[in-house]
């Protein structure tokens, strides 16, 4: 499923103005999904709390750790935070990533690169560049296996001056080594953020960044009459955690049911697969709780025919805004998809995208043998007196 376009009501206009103003934001913290890897750099994400190490990541539980025999750690990472530019002006503000490393003692340069549907359509494009002084002589950084923060001030490069600057546009973060070839090392990164440090918006506090939701394979909750279950919960699924479509603050987060949804934009080939324990046979709605399909996917229960889905027939009855964007509202709805009859036991909900599904965005589904309203992400308790 993908994102919806509608057109967005007054009251909610009024509750976003009600807002304070974003400025600093935090572009990669719990979520960090390499996009593209130079030089053989294998970047990959770390888990404090899966690993049993606090000390892998400084901000949170999950930090990315990058590693190669050549030096000149080369990564773009992909949208993990939006921002418009004008709430972070380049000579007002300061980038600072976290990172901890054991003989990379090269520098590094962030370039900040963003996306938006019909500007930068040839791909993203880079808008700020920022040396890293990383505490060592001359901005190189510091090989001593400890955290250390490194900073810089960001000036416009690249597609800057053509951008809008109030528009929120999806962001990406690409590490450039300057220097520091034929080094063979482990490199932990953490939380980049850009912060604004001078001017009338440094006053303004960030919002919370995301917390990291793990996902809990085959978990759900069930009352008399309904099964829930959250589409991050899959048994087997194979949609990263960055993207367009993901939430970017803590506020936003907490609009989803478990704080976290299954999403990517143009990820091709997307599978997810659940498994459901129903608790009576009978005829069962199954109801998504996602955005409307961008092009198609199809579902079936355990080894059913498929069935192809499409915008048509996703009629939302429910929504709630995750995010505003300016040029498209990222929103989540609940729509019945499907009825379907079940026996009692473990059923199998299969998932898959088809070539034309340009994004997937599911929050939870919820089987329901008694009429059901749906509101947000309340579960429906009611079924269960
Ligand atoms: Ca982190
Ligand atoms: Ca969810």
């Amino acid at each position: 499923m993908g994102i919806a376009l509608r057109k967005w009501t007054p009251l909610i206009a009024l509750a976003l103005a009600a807002q304070p103003v974003r400025a600093d934001v935090v572009l990669l913290d719990e979520y960090w999904t390499p996009e593209i890897s130079v030089n053989d750099v294998v970047a990959t994400e770390i888990d404090a709390k899966e690993v049993g190490d606090p000390t892998v990541a400084k901000s949170g539980d999950i930090a990315a750790v990058l590693t190669n025999d050549t030096g000149w750690p080369n990564v773009r990472f992909r949208g993990a935070a939006t921002l418009k530019l004008a709430d972070v002006p380049p000579g007002d503000s300061e980038v600072r990533l976290w990172y901890r490393t054991d003989k990379w003692d090269g520098k590094w340069q962030l370039q900040l690169w963003v996306h938006r549907d019909g500007l930068t359509d040839a791909g993203p494009a880079k808008v700020l560049e920022a040396p890293f002084a990383g505490g060592g002589d001359d901005g190189k950084l510091l090989a001593d296996d400890e955290w250390h923060q490194a900073k810089g001030v960001p000036a416009a490069a690249g597609d800057y001056a053509r951008l809008l600057k109030d528009e929120r546009l999806v962001t990406f973060v690409w590490l450039v080594p300057m220097d520091g070839w034929d080094k063979s090392h482990g490199a932990y990164v953490d939380r980049c953020e850009i912060v604004v440090t001078k001017g009338p918006k440094s006053s303004v506090p960030a919002p919370k960044p995301l917390r990291r939701v793990r996902s809990k394979p085959g978990a759900q909750t069930a009352g008399a009459g309904w099964v829930w279950w959250e589409a991050e919960d899959g048994i087997e699924q194979n949609l990263p955690g960055g993207g367009a479509y993901g939430p970017d603050t803590e506020a936003q987060q907490d609009l989803l049911s478990n704080g976290w949804w299954l999403q990517h934009h143009g990820w091709a080939d997307a599978k997810a697969r659940w498994e459901v324990s129903v608790p009576e046979t009978g005829k069962y709605t199954l109801w998504a709780r996602g955005s409307g399909p961008d092009g198609h996917f199809r579902l079936r229960w355990n080894q059913d025919p498929w069935q192809t889905f499409g915008a048509d027939d996703f009629k939302p009855v429910d929504w709630t805004l995750i995010r505003d964007m300016g040029w498209w509202q990222m929103e989540v709805c609940w729509a019945p998809i499907g009825q379907v009859e079940l026996r009692k036991g473990k059923q199998t909900l299969s998932l898959e995208g088809l070539p034309d599904c340009g994004g997937m965005t599911i929050d939870c589904f919820c089987l329901t043998s008694k009429p059901w309203t749906p509101k947000g992400k309340a579960k429906p308790e009611a079924h269960a007196k």
